[in-house]
């Protein structure tokens, strides 16, 4: 079926989105001509992996999807920009400065820098956001889940002293690789946190939500924890679909396995599911898309009142990611 032309069959999507899973599949849907339909997309990013690190405020996963969508992300390790160098850090370690475990690279750093400044200046992050996205054009409405600091702390034993301390999550997946035991996952300010504008309206005004192939608890989850946003997805007349983040029983990217077993999930596709629960059983989903390597899960997916189907999910590339999408899209509005 080719691409339709007439306007009002423009598909208003909106996507929970994390960092480098999420954004190579949001790539996919707007960018691959895999998918035959006009579609409109809001973007609700995870904040909750956002850092203070020298001076400079860093929002990992705003960035990537940004940069990923905007041509600037640097392929090979998903994160960052592409041709990047690390002089400003290299000049920080040679300081003594810590954290010398940050990958801080020179180019990113002017994304930093501008973001500081406009917050410092009383712009709130949806603003600063959208000016960085003027220059970045990523196809998208790119909105962080929440203007207030919201971050992800880890609480985990030190692995010199043994005391049970809290270090911020990108502590603990770069400097220590989600190798350390994570006993539990703090949102920090998330009592007083508020859906950024325009969050809840996306969600409630949408045709369809996706929850794409990111990390589903430190990513998904952490947006899922702002007040209102369950209730807002549980609520829309769209239907919501999710695409599961667990191939063959092992993340695709990424250390899911590490924040699952944290909150006594299995890393299976359908052990996911069950988390996100059934929309008809009070939980969230509608849908779910799994491997086909994962295909026995079907059954037992189904049973919990999820209508699944298994398809080839590894984003090998964009076209890759946009044939998801576009099987994704299918089911959630032709079924
Ligand atoms: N990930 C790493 O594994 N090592 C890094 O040094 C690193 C630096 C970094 C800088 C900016 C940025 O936007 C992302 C960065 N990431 C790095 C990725 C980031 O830690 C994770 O992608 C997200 O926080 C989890 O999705």
């Amino acid at each position: 079926m080719g691409r339709r032309s007439c306007k009002d069959s423009v598909v208003k999507i909106t996507a929970l989105a994390g960092g480098i899973g999420g954004a190579r599949f949001l790539r996919g849907l707007t960018q691959s001509k895999k998918v035959t339909r006009e579609v409109d997309v809001t973007v609700i990013a995870n904040t909750g992996d956002d850092i203070w690190v020298h001076g400079v405020r860093v929002c990992p996963d705003l960035d990537t999807v940004m940069y990923t969508l905007g041509g600037g992300i640097s392929v090979e390790r998903g994160w960052g920009r592409e041709g990047e160098t690390f002089t400003a850090k290299e000049e920080l370690a040679a300081y003594g400065v810590d954290p010398t475990w940050f990958g801080l690279g020179d180019k990113d750093l002017a994304t930093h820098l501008i973001r500081t400044t406009s917050l410092n200046a009383g712009y709130t992050l949806s603003e600063v956001t959208s000016a960085l996205c003027d220059r970045w054009q990523p196809g998208i409405n790119l909105i962080p889940m929440s203007d207030n600091r919201c971050e992800t702390h880890v609480v985990i034993d030190h692995p010199d002293t043994g005391a049970r301390v809290a270090i911020h999550f990108q502590e603990w997946w770069i400097r220590y690789g989600a190798k350390l035991p994570a006993h539990e996952f703090i949102q920090v300010g998330l009592d007083t946190a508020q859906p950024a504008p325009g969050v809840i309206e996306a969600i409630l005004n949408a045709d369809l939500v996706l929850l794409p192939p990111s990390n589903p608890v430190v990513s998904i989850g952490t947006i899922l924890a702002i007040p209102g946003m369950t209730e807002a997805i549980r609520n829309t007349s769209a239907p919501v679909l999710g695409l599961s983040p667990i191939v063959n029983n092992a993340p695709v990217r990424g250390m899911a396995d590490a924040c699952l077993s944290t909150i006594n999930v299995q890393t299976n596709a359908a052990a996911v599911a069950r988390h996100y629960g059934s929309r008809s059983d009070g939980g969230l989903l509608d849908y779910w898309l799994i491997d086909h390597t994962d295909a026995d899960s079907l059954g037992e997916i189904e049973d919990l009142e999820i209508t699944a189907r298994a398809i080839p999910l590894l984003m090998t590339d964009v076209d890759a990611a946009g044939a998801m999408a576009n099987s994704a899209l299918d089911l959630a509005l032709e079924h």
